[in-house]
Parts: structure tokens; C-alpha cells; sequence
């Protein structure tokens, strides 16, 4: 398959996929989602393949949703949007027993902060910031934040990024617990690929150790994916997510009513 949103390769046990809309902070689009969604399902059922790399191209890992194609007149079902393109995403990364590794490039904001929440680990250069960006825009958390996040730093510090919206820096991910390592930029070409295939020739028992993991999470986990699509129907109905979504485009602060 020819891809155009993304770069994905395959060597050494790992599959990498490069979200590749630098222009737009890698965006996500229908297009995008849908070839993210293809290249995973190849790696997921190339027995080849024991780990996933995921990364993204130029400054940024991935800005969310593209807020370009939110204008009113293309908006659509914002439920039907996280139903369709974004939570098979999340459900394929955690049901397999193939490790999920992040390497934080840049800016992960919104979904694109989730994406990286969802792997089983993450590694960042000094130049990451993660930002539960949703609240900018008026909607609520999706992509697995409201399941991931609480369980990553605790109930106090989820809410506190839920509710401010601002970014943590990688310094302060690494202190908080939502990286595991923090490396130059320059360096983290080498040292994702490095920890990635250290996984790749890890044991059986590290796909066990997810299955384990995952035996106690991944019911909750659907159900919360279903329920964020839910809430995100009610958020992208909201006068205030079209003035999120006009503010960030007219790039000023939005006003909001709180209806
Ligand atoms: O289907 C559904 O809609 C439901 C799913 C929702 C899931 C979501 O992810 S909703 C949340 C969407 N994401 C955001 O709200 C983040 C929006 N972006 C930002 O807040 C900022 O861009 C960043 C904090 C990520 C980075 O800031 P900065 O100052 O480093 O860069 P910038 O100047 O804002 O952005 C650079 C360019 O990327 C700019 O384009 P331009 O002006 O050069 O033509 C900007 O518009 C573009 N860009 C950044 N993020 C997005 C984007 N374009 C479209 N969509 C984006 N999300």
C-alpha cells in the first residue's frame, strides 16, 4: 500500500510509523486515521513484527485532531468521528501483545497527546510538551486520555491538566511519570530505535506481561472510549466548541459562555 499521510517501515522485529503532516504539526485527518489504522493492523499481524514504534515528522509528534476540517460545514458527528477513526486506533494498540513505544518528538496535543498515552511506553526528547489541549477548544477528553492519564500521574494531576490545558514539558513528564526517559533531540532517532528493538528480542513473556496488564484494564477501557465518545457528541454540539474552534483558526484567545 502506497501511504501519503504517513511513513511506515518495517525492520529488525519493529514497525515504525511516522505520522508525516509536518506542515500542520501532524493533524490527524480522515486519510490520516485511516492509514495510521492500515499500517497498524500490518504490523499487528506480521509475526515478524514484537514492538511498534510511533513517531512523528518535523517539530511536532501530533497536534490531534485537524481543526482545519472542523469548520461547521464539515464538522460532522464528533461521537461517530472518535467511534470510526480514533478509538479503533487506541483498542488495536492496547489489545495486542506487541509493546507500543511513543517517541515524543515534539508537541502532543489532544488525541495526539492520548496516541502517546495509549503505548506502553514513552521516550522524549527534550524538545516534547504534552498538552490536554481539549479544554482550549471547548471539548472533553478522548482517545483514552480520561482512562490513561489519571492512572499515569494520579486523579489530582489529570484533573489539573484536564482542566488548564497547559503543557507539560519533558522535564516535568519525566518527573511525573509520563515518560519513561528524556533524551536530546538529536538523539532520539537512535535511542527509540535502540529501546525498540531491545523489546523486539525481549522475551515471550514480555507479550504476557501486557496480556496481564491489559486482562484487568481493557473492558474498562472500551466502555470509556464508547463514554468519551458520548460526552464529545454533547461538547461538539456546544457554542462554545465553535468559538474554540473559530479562536484557534483566527489564532486568538477563544471567549467562552459555558454553553
Ligand atoms: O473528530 C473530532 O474532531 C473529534 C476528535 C478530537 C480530538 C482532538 O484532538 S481535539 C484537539 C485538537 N488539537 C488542539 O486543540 C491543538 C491545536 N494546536 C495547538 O494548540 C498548537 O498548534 C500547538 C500547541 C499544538 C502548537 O503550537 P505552536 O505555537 O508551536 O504552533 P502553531 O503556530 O500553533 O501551529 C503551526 C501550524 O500548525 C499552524 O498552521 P499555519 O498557521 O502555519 O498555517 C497551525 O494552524 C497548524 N496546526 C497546529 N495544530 C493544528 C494545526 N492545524 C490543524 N489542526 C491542528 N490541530
Amino acid at each position: 500500500m502506497d501511504y501519503e499521510t504517513i511513513l511506515y517501515e518495517k525492520q529488525n522485529g519493529v514497525a515504525t510509523i511516522t505520522l508525516n503532516r509536518p506542515q500542520a504539526l501532524n493533524a490527524f485527518t480522515a486519510p490520516m486515521n485511516a492509514e495510521f489504522s492500515a499500517a497498524l493492523k500490518d504490523a499487528d499481524e506480521d509475526p515478524a513484527i514484537r514492538c511498534f514504534l510511533i513517531t512523528g515528522s518535523g517539530r511536532a509528534f501530533c497536534a490531534g485532531q485537524d481543526l482545519k476540517a472542523r469548520t461547521p460545514d464539515q464538522r460532522g458527528s464528533l461521537g461517530q468521528s472518535l467511534r470510526e477513526r480514533y478509538n479503533p486506533i487506541i483498542l488495536r494498540l492496547r489489545r495486542s501483545e506487541k509493546i507500543a513505544l511513543a517517541a515524543v518528538n515534539g508537541v502532543a496535543a489532544g488525541a495526539g497527546c492520548n496516541l502517546a498515552l495509549a503505548c506502553d511506553l514513552r521516550i522524549a526528547s527534550e524538545e516534547a510538551k504534552f498538552i490536554q489541549a481539549f479544554v482550549r477548544v471547548g471539548l472533553a477528553p478522548d482517545s483514552g486520555g480520561s482512562f490513561f492519564l489519571p492512572r499515569l500521574v494520579g486523579l489530582s494531576k489529570a484533573m489539573e491538566l484536564f482542566l488548564l490545558g497547559e503543557p507539560v514539558e519533558a522535564a516535568e513528564a519525566l518527573r511525573i511519570g509520563l515518560v519513561a526517559k528524556v533524551v536530546r533531540a538529536s538523539d532520539l532517532p537512535v535511542a527509540a530505535r535502540e529501546l525498540a528493538e531491545r523489546l523486539a528480542r525481549g522475551p515471550l513473556s514480555i507479550g504476557l506481561m501486557k496480556r496481564a496488564v491489559n486482562r484487568a484494564l481493557l473492558g474498562e477501557l472500551e466502555a470509556q472510549l464508547d463514554y468519551e465518545a458520548y460526552l464529545q457528541e454533547i461538547a461538539g454540539r456546544s457554542a462554545d466548541y465553535d468559538e474554540g474552534v473559530r479562536a484557534f483558526l483566527e489564532k486568538r484567545q477563544p471567549v467562552f459562555k459555558g454553553v
